[in-house]
């Protein structure tokens, strides 16, 4: 068995926790035997899981991977059992998400695997780093159409940043480390290692002593000086710079860096969906979330800039807005560690592959002439003023955007966040205003229904002092509910957050706006009691329906030690704005009020 002490982890069979008194050699001379040792591949695969120190895998067994788990009992690795592997799949993308550390999963062969390929589709998109283990029938009868078999590494080849399956025993402890060393350098992402049962219960030589060596990845981390020089140059002759943050600001750590960097040249910030966070909400040079609904100021300092500095941004769709009418008096800067990533989308004059963290500090370290922003900061200034997010109060009922305010005082602002896809993830983005890094947990790229609760499950065991609030539509809870039991069974304190409006929300509004109101399968008026649903899962649920109750729920849930379900029914017909319809540019955002009270 493990034990869970203060948030670490620790093995009941390790015995470098229990106060040995080897001397440093001896403990040494003891590793360098244990990496040579003769074992099984499931044992293996075990040591290698201690040797990378992960603290947690969550997985599902069946047939492919009985003898895994076989060992993992034996160990007593900490391992969650998830209702589903799309369960543990983002529940690891949200562990990784806030530890920083690559997320670990197990899944059996055939349709254990096939269920988590919704997850390595997502953590790709998303650049979270991974280690994924799928069971594989046995290699005798791999390409029969063995009960069980799929062809998980055909299947997973363009959803994963690499993948393997192991054909011979020697060779499973060089892949093991290779895919630790693939899924948490460059830019991060899921690895998958597809394993035969024949392979875990052979018997080979465990040596994890091993370099890796890779001559045809070798991520480039450090920014050409010369390109640094341009930027530099570029940004002292600017009038009109902005920076666009992305989440390889949070990759690399690099949040400092971010704030000194900007404050240095007073250069306002930008963060895509991934990045919020990266520069603080409160900070006076930040504008907001850009794209499709994004802040009126952001989106128009995109299309007023004479500079763009991308840091850590794929310049997506969702950002950019029609490519024709995107940022069209810039200069692009674009600092990205996946040179594939430059010039994809957008024609950039100043290409720097580079570690987000080291090109800030050597950016910071140049000490170029600031640009003169003066006359730029007062027009965004203005706008900020002029054209805040807004929406009408109604107390009557919740206003969506009301709850999630009311979520982020009750917070403090402080909170784990995770969201599933739709407007209530809008909302979240718009309303929580994160001033932290490594606080936001949200499905952007694959946009995937369902993520909220199983990533706030792999959230609260990466930082178990963390308040984690999940965030959720009543459609897409319903994809992933199941894990419900997790929460309860391990007692995570997690404040599950319905946002209930009966409805698909992102694709009614669609739906009002761009097919006159033809209503085709989005409204759900018979959504179960999901009160009722808390209580079957052995946790108290409350509901609201009125901004005076939705106060009183969030502080009776907020005073509660463990995990609570909170059904809030709020305004249904209300639609996420400013938005940018598809195809057009961000300028022509719609649902954008002038504020005309405050510039008076
Ligand atoms: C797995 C999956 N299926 C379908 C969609 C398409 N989709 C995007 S938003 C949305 C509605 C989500 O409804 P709900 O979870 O209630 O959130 P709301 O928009 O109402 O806040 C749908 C169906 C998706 N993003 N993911
Ligand atoms: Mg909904």
């Amino acid at each position: 068995m493990t034990a869970i002490v203060g948030g670490k982890v620790f093995y009941m069979d390790d015995k470098s926790q229990g106060g040995s008194t080897m001397t440093k050699m001896k403990v040494e001379e003891q590793e360098k035997a244990r990496t040579k040792a003769r074992m099984s591949g499931s044992l293996m695969l075990i040591e290698a899981l201690k040797e990378e120190k992960v603290e947690v895998i969550f997985g599902y067994p069946g047939g492919a991977v009985l003898p895994l788990y076989d060992e993992l009992y034996k160990a007593g690795v900490f391992h969650v059992l998830t209702r589903h592997e799309q369960g543990a799949i983002h529940a690891a993308e949200g562990y990784a998400r806030i530890s920083g550390k690559p997320g670990v999963v197990i899944a059996t062969s055939g349709p254990g695997a096939t269920n988590i390929v919704t997850g390595l589709t997502d953590a790709m998109m998303d650049s979270l780093p991974l280690v994924v283990f799928t069971g594989q029938v046995a290699t005798s009868v791999i390409g029969s159409d063995a009960f069980q078999e799929a062809d998980v590494v055909g299947i997973t080849m363009p959803i994963t940043k690499h993948n393997y399956q192991v054909r011979d025993i020697s060779e499973l402890p060089r892949i093991i480390k290779e895919a630790f060393h693939i899924a948490t350098t460059g830019r991060p992402g899921p690895v998958l290692i597809d394993i035969p049962k024949d392979i875990t219960t052979a018997e080979g030589e465990f040596d994890y002593d091993q370099d890796v060596h890779l001559p045809g990845y070798q991520p480039t981390t450090q920014p050409n000086h010369w390109q640094i020089r341009r930027l530099v140059e570029v940004v002292s002759q600017s009038k009109r710079p902005v920076i666009l943050a992305g989440a390889g600001i949070l990759h690399a750590n690099a949040s400092n860096e971010l704030r000194q960097y900007a404050e240095q040249q007073n250069i306002p910030v930008i963060h895509t969906l991934l990045g919020l966070g990266g520069f603080p909400a409160d900070h006076p040079l930040f504008l907001g979330m850009a794209g499709m609904h994004g802040t009126y100021t952001a989106n128009m300092a995109l299309c007023e800039c004479d500079l763009l500095i991308n840091i850590g941004a794929r310049f997506d769709d969702r950002v950019t807005g029609n490519l024709k009418y995107f940022a069209p008096k810039a200069t692009v800067a674009h600092i990205d560690i996946d040179p594939a990533e430059i010039g994809k989308n957008v024609p950039t004059k100043i290409p720097i592959v580079s570690d987000a963290k080291a090109a800030l500090q050597e950016l910071i370290a140049q000490q170029g002439k600031p640009a003169d922003t003066a006359a730029w900061l007062t027009q965004l200034d203005e706008w900020k003023r002029r054209f805040p997010l807004h929406y009408e109060p109604e107390a009557g009922t919740i206003k969506p955007q009301k709850l999630i305010e009311m979520i982020y005082e009750m917070t403090n602002g402080e909170a784990i966040v995770t969201t599933d896809v739709g407007q209530h993830q809008m909302w979240a983005a718009q309303y929580y205003k994160f001033n932290r890094p490594h606080r936001w947990v949200t499905s952007g790229g694959l946009g995937t229904m369902g993520f909220g609760l199983p990533a706030a499950i792999g959230a609260q065991l990466a930082d178990r002092s963390a308040t984690v609030v999940s965030i959720v539509g009543d459609g897409g809870f319903q994809m992933t509910f199941q894990e419900l039991s997790v929460i309860q069974e391990l007692r995570l304190p997690i404040k599950i957050v319905i946002v209930n409006n009966q409805a698909l929300g992102m694709v009614r509004q669609w739906q009002e706006l761009f097919y006159d109101k033809r209503y085709s399968h989005s409204l759900i008026p018979n959504q179960p009691d999901f009160v009722k649903l808390a209580e079957a899962y052995g946790m108290p649920g409350l509901r609201a329906k009125t901004e005076a109750e939705a106060a009183e729920v969030l502080k009776q849930a907020f005073a509660m030690d463990g995990p609570v379900l909170l059904d809030f029914h709020v305004r249904a017909d209300e639609n996420v704005y400013p938005m940018v319809a598809p195809g057009k540019g961000l300028h022509e955002m719609v649902g954008v009020k002038a504020c005309e009270e405050s510039s008076r």
